[in-house]
């Protein structure tokens, strides 16, 4: 091993952290190639990697792979982005709220009945004469599905508050498998997994007050106007229950036992104007409690609305306990000791800490709501969120000061109580305006205390000027050492609110598509009626002024070199991709009509369109595949009728 100069102390102990260091990361790298977690130690390591680990380096050499998946939700861009970590390389993109013209998403079959399957029928309706599917999304929360307070590699789930739904994506495959629109909710914000058992429920913030129905029967009356927080059923993405509260709802997070979520909220005020939002001193952080909600939604001390059950969760409520906090917080993140839960100021320079041993003690009231508060530091200005290090200590971004302030919570507390210690134990600058900041596996009780990413709003003179719009900023900090160190600068385009960090070893995606997925099924079911082998037949098929079109590919041609229809045939074409390496994606894009999409391996996609222009159509791969790659085309036939 090479010591390096600006090595933090402890790495440099050969008999300490470095050693351990060593092990767990090669282990972590085997994982990810695929070589098994077998790896018996040191004597498995090769020089190569043995001076890589030497230190937690963020350079990962050409060929070499990251440790750990991120995950990078992307704001108004609609999408979920993959990111390797330490290297900060964006890998892949997964379309989610969004249209994607590469991948087709938006456009394909498949595609469009997953957008358009979980709307509302009064959305449906809103959008029959636009296309169908909303254009648009503002993606802000990505979180994993959990099993027993860590993640478990099944799922991923985002929010989209610009159009109230919230997705779910396959880890297996890296695809939105599930949308659905959330009722009675205006604006899904905050969201999180259910940590323990399992995910179970997905908790899901809708932020603004409406009328409920909001069918324009109570307008400007904003007393009458209500936010909703939504318990998602993950596995069968089915709203469970909801819960309508007082204020609105920012954030949320969920306990480490399974009892409890605990929700931010502002504009206590029930005021529509920023004035009245930010009037009063305090509003609060909500508490529900999950098993008395369960027990009345059985009970049926409920009113069914938009087809779920909504419990009143008002103050006085059963279900709900609120405690007060300095005016409009904003971050919510229960601390992987499973006893801490962070209330982050915002426009307080103070973060609240609850601890959720107290909550049951004032569901029955025998403490009052603001004895669950068990430390309050003063950190700078603008806390917004927090991430753990599984080591006691807590990172919160501070928007205006611009800085990730490092904490202890033990010393926070004893503070609180009046001993004279300083809980603050580093600040560094970070550039700028931080939102989010995420640790690596931080939201979970293996969290690893290795990396901290910092998100930052705004990247001003960080980069080369690209023009008025400029990208984001998103910072990796080294938190191993005594000091923190940003240690990365990656830009990322509109808008990473929020990330997780997910070690490599529990994220497993199929390498090609298994031919009897979900995802066909439709596919599968039109070539049975047609008596059509997806695999292996190349078929036009007439029904009326309807015609089905299957077609297979295998590098460099499809199937079906022509096909023939009429002008005004109703016109739907599948494309099986009979390839089996690795990496070998097809595309089939048809000129002029508005046509592209994505047929990796082993998939089968479809689209159906109106033949209404005659001529002469080329259809072409738009995947670079083989040598020939430009010669995998066909022609489309139109007859002018
Ligand atoms: S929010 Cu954007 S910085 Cu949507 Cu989690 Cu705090
Ligand atoms: Cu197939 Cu390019």
């Amino acid at each position: 091993m090479t010591k390096k100069k600006d090595q933090p102390a402890e790495l440099l102990d050969p008999k300490g952290a470095s050693r351990r260091e060593l092990i767990s990361r090669s282990a972590g790298i085997a994982t990810v190639a695929g070589l098994g977690a077998t790896m018996g130690g040191l004597s498995a390591l090769t020089p190569q990697t043995a001076k890589a680990d030497s230190s937690n380096s963020p350079h990962v050499a050409p060929g070499d792979l990251d440790e750990y998946y991120g995950f990078w939700s992307s704001g108004q861009a609609g999408e979920v982005r993959i990111m390797g970590i330490p290297s900060m390389r964006e890998l892949m993109r997964i379309p989610v709220f969004n249209r994607c013209s590469a991948t087709g998403w938006g456009i394909t079959n498949e595609s469009v009945k997953i957008l358009t399957e979980g709307l509302l029928p009064e959305t449906k309706e809103f959008l029959k004469d636009k296309g169908g599917v909303w254009h648009n999304g503002d993606a802000h929360h990505p979180h994993m599905s959990f099993t027993d307070g860590t993640y478990d590699g099944r799922y991923l789930f985002i929010n989209d508050k610009a159009n109230t739904r919230v997705a779910r994506i396959r880890i297996d495959v890296m695809k939105c498998d599930k949308i659905i629109e959330i009722p009675n909710a205006a604006d899904i914000h905050g969201l999180r997994p259910q940590k323990y058992p399992r995910t179970g429920y997905v908790f899901a913030n809708g932020e603004h007050r409406v009328p409920i129905p909001n069918d324009g029967s109570i307008l400007d009356e904003p007393d009458k106007y209500h936010a909703i927080f939504s318990a998602i059923d993950g596995d069968k993405m089915e709203v469970a229950w909801q819960v309508m509260v007082d204020g609105n709802l920012d954030n949320c997070d969920a306990d480490y036992q399974g009892l409890y979520a605990v929700s931010t909220c502002y504009n206590s005020e029930g005021g529509v104007t920023l004035a009245e939002m930010t009037a009063s001193e305090q509003d609060w952080a909500v508490v529900f409690d999950i098993k008395a909600i369960e027990a009345g939604v059985k009970k049926g001390d409920f009113k069914r609305i938009g087809g779920v059950p909504v419990l009143d969760g008002r103050k006085g409520s059963k279900y709900t306990r609120y405690i007060p906090v300095s005016n409009s917080p904003h971050g919510c993140n229960t601390a992987p000791d499973g006893k801490h839960i962070v209330i982050n100021g915002k426009l307080s320079p103070t973060v609240t800490v609850l601890d959720v041993r107290k909550f049951p003690d004032l569901f029955k009231d025998k403490i009052k709501p603001r004895d669950a508060v068990v430390a309050e530091p003063e950190l700078g200005l603008g806390p917004l969120h927090t991430a753990f290090d599984g080591k006691g200590n807590a990172f919160t971004t501070l928007f205006l000061d611009s800085q990730a302030v490092k904490w202890n919570i033990d010393k926070a507390i004893r503070a609180y109580n009046g001993e004279k210690v300083n809980p603050i134990l580093e600040k560094v600058d970070v550039q700028y305006q931080p939102g989010h900041n995420h640790t690596s596996m931080g939201e979970t009780k293996e969290a690893d205390g290795k990396w901290l990413v910092s998100l930052n709003k705004f990247s001003k003179d960080r980069y080369i000027n690209v023009g008025p719009l400029k990208p984001e900023n998103d910072q990796l900090i080294d938190i191993t050492g005594s000091k923190m160190k940003v240690v990365h600068d990656g830009p990322t385009f509109a808008e990473p609110h929020d990330c997780i960090i997910v070690r490599g070893d529990i994220v497993n995606p199929n390498k090609i598509w298994t031919r009897d997925d979900p995802i066909f099924a439709d596919a599968r079911a039109w070539a049975k009626k047609d008596g059509v082998t997806l695999e292996s037949d190349s078929k036009v098929i007439r029904d009326g002024n309807k015609v089905r079109v299957y077609m297979w590919s295998i590098a460099p041609s499809f199937s079906m070199s022509d096909f023939t229809v009429n002008q005004g045939d109703e016109v739907t074409v599948f494309v099986t991709n009979m390839d089996q390496i690795d990496d070998l994606t097809h595309g089939f894009t048809l000129a002029n009509y508005g046509i592209a999409f994505e047929i990796a391996a082993q998939a089968t996609a479809s689209i159906t369109f109106k033949a209404d222009r005659p001529g002469v159509h080329w259809y072409y791969c738009q995947w670079f595949c083989h040598a020939l790659h430009m010669e995998m085309r066909g022609r489309m036939l139109v007859k002018p009728t």
